[in-house]
């Protein structure tokens, strides 16, 4: 009995999320297993699994949309006009946000069969395969960068990997400064400062003490936002506090280092009674980019446009007659973002 399937079988997965192929082989092992007397390779299992899911397919008549809720590991939840439904995904990658097309069978059970070209989304690199997406969440307005001060600390840095990312992927952005009670001394904010020059709006106040809670309402109202950072900065606390019912798992803080515990594992979707909807998603460890060429760095930086280089190629990193580094020289443009493109470049190099 083979326990592995080749790597013929592997290349022709690879459109299938990991989790998705070893749930594919979990099901084909466990049929093996009942069919006791053969001993065929893993591969042909594999392919039986596939083509029963397609003639449970063919079969299946009603077709229903739907909207991705939340995903775990296992299992999608959808929204659809027949209530809440729990979904197979067979082959399909799906994430919260995502307009699906299920199909029904006669038992009742949905399967993802079609999902909807995606209008915007927030992607990064899966954490075992660099080359592949890991898409976080689709279809969302703005993406609500959430940064607390004092625990977890501000991380001002994580923002502009996030800027690039977002703006990859075609979304708005805005800040979310959470935790306000626990700070005394208000000159860190300053650092935030470079932002709000970009237009971006950047939203000072606290899940707990609710302050800039009508702010961060009204900077929403009718979008759909999804909220990103770090465990422990609040993000399911927020959310908890513009819809109480939500009722998610909120973490404590370690002590020693003033990190999240990483309480939420999977995203979820919540809606307002105002048409807004809400995501959660699980706190990041780093945030790493995906696709990104040398020469489009500082396309995703914006207040370098319209500096008129001597080179019309300029780097901004050492050439002569650079306007860039000019106005860095001169205070014009914010120093720690033009340091944080320069890493980007370095990172690329
Ligand atoms: N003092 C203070 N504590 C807060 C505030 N918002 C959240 N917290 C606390 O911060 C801790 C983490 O909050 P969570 O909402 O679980 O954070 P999260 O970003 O969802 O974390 P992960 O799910 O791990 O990514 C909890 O102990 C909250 O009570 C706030 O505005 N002020
Ligand atoms: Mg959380
Ligand atoms: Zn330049």
């Amino acid at each position: 009995m083979k326990h592995k399937i080749s790597n013929k079988l592997s290349a022709k997965l690879a459109h299938f999320a990991p989790d998705q192929v070893e749930q594919l082989v979990a099901r084909a092992k466990a049929m093996q297993r009942r069919a006791k007397t053969s001993d065929d390779p893993l591969d042909a299992w594999v392919e039986r699994v596939m083509r029963k899911d397609e003639r449970t397919l063919a079969r299946s008549d009603k077709r229903l949309a739907g909207l991705i809720v939340s995903v775990t590991s296992q299992t999608a939840m959808a929204e659809t006009a027949e209530g809440i439904k729990l979904v197979r995904r067979l082959g399909q990658m799906v994430v919260v946000g995502d307009n699906v097309t299920l199909a029904v069978s006669d038992d009742g059970e949905a399967s993802v069969i079609e999902v909807a070209l995606r209008r915007t989304k927030l992607s990064r690199p899966d954490v075992d395969v660099a080359e592949r997406e890991q898409v976080i969440v689709a279809n969302v307005d703005i993406v609500v960068i959430v940064v607390s001060v004092v625990t977890p600390p501000l991380h001002p840095r994580l923002i502009d990997r996030y800027l690039v990312a977002i703006q990859q992927g075609g979304a708005a952005a805005a800040i979310f400064v959470n935790k306000l009670d626990l700070l005394e001394d208000h000159s860190e904010l300053e650092v935030l400062d470079p932002y709000r020059k970009l237009g971006i709006p950047v939203i000072q106040g606290s899940a707990m003490t609710h302050a800039g809670g009508d702010e961060l309402r009204t900077t929403l109202s009718g979008k759909t936002c999804a909220f990103v950072g770090h465990s422990g900065v609040g993000k399911s606390s927020i959310v908890n506090y513009l819809k109480p019912d939500a009722a998610l798992e909120v973490g404590s803080i370690s002590e020693g280092y003033g990190r999240g515990t990483h309480t939420t594992t999977a995203s979820s979707l919540h809606r307002l009674s105002d048409g807004t909807v809400l995501i959660d998603t699980p706190g990041i460890r780093s945030f790493g980019l995906r696709e990104l060429q040398d020469s489009q760095i500082a396309s995703y930086f914006p207040e370098f446009d319209g500096f008129q280089c001597r080179f019309r190629d300029c780097s901004h990193t050492h050439e002569p007659g650079c306007e860039v580094q000019a106005a860095v020289q001169s205070g014009a443009l914010d120093e720690a973002r033009y340091a944080a493109y320069c890493r980007l470049k370095a990172e690329l190099a």
